[in-house]
């Protein structure tokens, strides 16, 4: 559970909260989708490992990065979530279509978040090479999907007291 801090010593790394009273949204991307799938896999594994039951889980498929935004708002519209994660992976072209990905759902997410005052977490690769992506899709670097299901399972806590 998230508390607030009131002395200068109360911060520190916090537990993660349990998930069992939270439902969740994952909105996940094709493009790359060897690379999405990974991150899918570790932010599911991550919900269920804190407490998510199986049926609050919703998830949905977006062609790529940029269908992100406008996942995360038709979720949080339709559906009662305490929480959305997107998960996508841009990796870097010989144009600028990456920066436009990248600024637009940086931007899309966060702006998704304010209209519903509820957490939309970016779980989104931004990277130079195919290679970057996979070490941080379960390999040297870890998942990034397990983190942002961690983000969310913190940032949904939060909500619930402050909201
Ligand atoms: C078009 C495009 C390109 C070039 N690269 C990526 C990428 O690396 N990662 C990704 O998730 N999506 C990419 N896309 C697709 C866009 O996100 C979007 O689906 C299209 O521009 C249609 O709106």
């Amino acid at each position: 559970m998230a508390t607030r801090l009131k002395n200068l010593s109360d911060f520190s790394d916090t537990a993660i909260p349990s998930a069992a009273p939270y439902r969740f949204g994952i909105v996940v991307s094709e493009w790359n989708s060897g690379i999405t799938n990974a991150l899918y896999g570790g932010a599911y594994q991550s919900l269920i490992n804190h407490g998510t039951l199986p049926d609050n889980i919703f998830t949905y498929q977006v062609p790529g990065s940029f269908e992100l935004t406008a996942g995360a708002d038709l979720l949080l519209k339709n559906l009662k979530l305490d929480a959305v994660i997107c998960l996508g992976c841009v990796i870097q072209g010989e144009t600028k279509h990456f920066d436009f990905i990248c600024q637009a759902v940086a931007n899309g997410v966060s702006n998704v978040a304010i209209k519903y005052s509820k957490p939309v977490i970016f779980g989104v690769l931004t990277t130079d090479n195919q290679q970057q992506a996979e070490d941080r899709a379960g390999g040297i670097h870890g998942n990034k999907g397990d983190e942002a299901a961690v983000t969310a399972i913190k940032m949904a806590s939060l909500a619930e007291i402050l909201n």
